[in-house]
């Protein structure tokens, strides 16, 4: 994998051997002015750098030297922030705040509980109504697609929130390649449910396995994404290892982890969810400030990391590019 400066040189990712290396090379070139998107390769956490104190970027060092000084590592920080300039959450706080409950209810339990899950052999089944199905192994699925930096919002329906920047491939291109019938209307995921590994399995109020949905026009939608890494790392198990689903306009319970089995159908999904509690959770589950979930408002949420609460933004934020998705549909009813 190459990054592209803007000079057009490009630093081979092979060379990236240390976190430090790979900080001092990331802020030479953010330095530069350019973007690395989809190219980052070793873990670093930002400092939570608030966006006003954002400086202009200035002149680069000419080579990626080791000592970067102490105004250009917050210029740099301040940089790593989403479109809407809201910085990115720690790696800490993104890889110990998790909801799994096939592991346990207990957000800071999950980590370590999920520690020892078996992530290797991994594949996904897909299946139903497509020309081609087939059984895709996680090698397959990470040197056939192009892995991309996406920085998404993910909004919890609990009410909090966190900016992850994630790597990944769009779920489109992996639909092209089995190629849904005409017959095909929904596309149902399906996470891996196994007693020996998930300690949470054994709690009688879910259905198991974690079941998902999306509409074929959603799950082919630019937005949605096939995530196999956060801040450059592959994904750690308690953040759905080793590919999870991001859908970041909807819900953050629609981004079903640790993936089994994706199946075309013409008939509408249930997921665990909406068995669990058809009244409170339905199909499409976009965020929506406007319609209150049943025993709690969606107007507002808590950033993970800030004090005060935030407005919460229709379609997460993402309106401008999802709304038509839903044109002529009633979003109180379908919700
Ligand atoms: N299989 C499975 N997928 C899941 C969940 C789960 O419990 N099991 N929780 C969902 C919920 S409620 C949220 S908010 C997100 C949290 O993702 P994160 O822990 O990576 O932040 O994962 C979603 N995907
Ligand atoms: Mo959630």
């Amino acid at each position: 994998m190459l990054i592209k400066r803007k000079s057009g040189i490009e630093i081979p990712s092979s060379e990236i051997t240390s976190e430090s290396l790979y900080k001092t090379r990331r802020q030479f070139i953010r330095g530069a002015g350019a973007i690395a998107a989809g190219s980052i390769m070793a873990a670093c956490r930002p400092e939570r750098v608030p966006p006003e104190s954002a400086a202009a970027p200035t002149a680069a060092p000419a080579t990626g030297g080791e000592t970067v000084a102490e105004s250009e590592v917050v210029q740099v920080a301040s940089a790593q922030t989403d479109e809407l300039g809201d910085p990115w959450n720690s790696f800490e706080d993104i890889t110990s705040y998790n909801n799994y409950y096939e592991f346990t209810t207990d957000k800071e339990g999950v980590k370590g509980l999920s520690q020892n899950f078996k992530t290797d052999p991994w594949s996904i089944e897909v299946t139903g109504m497509v020309n081609n199905p087939g059984t895709f192994g996680m090698e397959d699925l990470l040197s056939k697609y192009d892995q991309e930096e996406r920085v998404y919002r993910l909004r919890c329906v609990e009410a909090w929130s966190m900016v992850i920047p994630w790597q990944g491939f769009q779920l489109s291109k992996l639909l092209k390649e089995v190629d849904p019938t005409s017959n095909a209307k929904y596309v149902r995921f399906e996470t891996l449910a196994d007693p020996e590994q998930m300690p949470g399995l054994s709690s009688p109020w879910y259905n198991w396995p974690y079941v998902e949905g999306l509409t074929v026009e959603e799950a082919m939608h630019d937005l949605t994404l096939m995530a196999t890494g956060i801040y450059g790392q592959s994904l750690l198990p308690q953040n759905g290892a080793p590919v999870r689903l991001v859908v970041p306009w909807k819900y953050g319970f629609k981004s079903i982890k640790s993936i089994v089995k994706i199946e075309l159908t013409d008939e509408q999904p249930t997921s665990l969810w909406m068995a669990a509690a058809p009244n409170e959770y339905g199909f499409y589950s976009n965020v929506n400030p406007d319609v209150p979930h049943p025993r709690w408002s969606q107007a507002s949420e808590r950033r993970i990391g800030e004090f005060s609460r935030r407005e919460t933004l229709k379609f997460n934020g993402y309106e401008e590019q999802v709304a038509h998705l839903y044109d002529g549909l009633d979003l109180r009813e379908n919700f």
